[in-house]
């Protein structure tokens, strides 16, 4: 191979093709993930560090070899290569797609499945403290279904300001209903069934320490559950751009002893 003038350029970048994995592996070095405060949140965190070093070793290797070939043929005016077969050619194509398919999407089932069932599949703990949460442009108006147990009916036609949910004060499982306003307090270490419903547009209610993220559909009531395990007070975010105030919508997840929650719950006043 005769070389050209080339050389000099391909070297480099074939040197920052280096230096692209290198800044990856020292950015995943740190821990970006919000301290842990939830039951099944360490099987979360389990999938995404197996998906960081795989799918991270694949991108690693990627480039030292990328940067291996501009380094070793930069320059060559013209690179010689044996045509393969047909048949070579779709072996080596088919190889990859399913080593990575396995790779990346069978380590998400082993490992996510067992959690995803946790959360949906499992039937409620009958001990599960029920809220409601129901989304709106920009707020969180969260609901607890009072001394029945029992949320009550709520109209459309009975929106109001003063009225956010439409209670229905007819329905008698309504007036003990307790609502507030982007607070959620939770009991800890007691599972925690939350419902989901929205106003208007699509919301998606984020707990980034409990590791929850359930996006809520306008039309459609979802439920999400999990056991929070440490005290403290945490956010809610709004994980989906739901419009100018977005940024907004942020809420406060208090996240208590047992005593204090039934200390909360006996000070607070139902709704009508
Ligand atoms: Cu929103």
């Amino acid at each position: 191979m005769r070389e050209t003038s080339g050389r000099g350029e391909g070297r480099l970048v074939a040197v920052v093709m280096w230096l692209i994995p290198l800044a990856a592996v020292a950015a995943g070095m740190h821990h970006w993930l919000p301290k842990m405060a939830s039951e099944h949140g360490a099987g979360i965190d389990r999938m995404l560090h197996y998906l960081l070093i795989t799918v991270g070793g694949l991108f690693v290797t990627g480039h030292v070899v990328f940067g291996y070939f501009l380094w070793r043929f930069s320059g060559a005016r013209r690179a010689a290569f044996r045509l393969p077969s047909v048949r070579t050619e779709r072996k080596w194509s088919l190889i990859p797609i399913i080593a990575l398919s396995l790779i990346a999407e069978g380590g998400v089932f082993v490992l996510g499945l067992p959690v995803w069932a946790k959360l949906y599949a499992a039937a409620p703990p009958a001990d599960a403290v029920f809220v409601e949460v129901t989304a709106e442009q920009f707020a969180w108006n969260v609901r607890y279904p009072g001394a029945d147990g029992k949320f009550g009916r709520t109209l459309t036609q009975l929106l109001s300001l003063s009225n956010p949910l439409g209670l229905d004060r007819e329905d008698l499982a309504a007036r003990d209903d307790i609502v507030l306003l982007s607070e959620i307090y939770l009991p800890v270490n007691r599972p925690a069934r939350i419902r989901l419903r929205s106003k208007d547009v699509l919301h998606s209610f984020f707990l980034p320490h409990q590791r929850i993220k359930q996006d809520i559909v306008p039309g459609m009531t979802i439920e999400t559950r999990f056991v929070p395990t440490e005290t403290g007070t945490y956010e809610i975010a709004c994980a989906e751009l739901c419009g100018f105030g977005h940024y907004q919508m942020r809420g406060l997840v208090h996240v208590v002893s047992e005593e204090e929650f039934n200390q909360w719950l006996s000070e607070q006043s139902p709704y009508f």
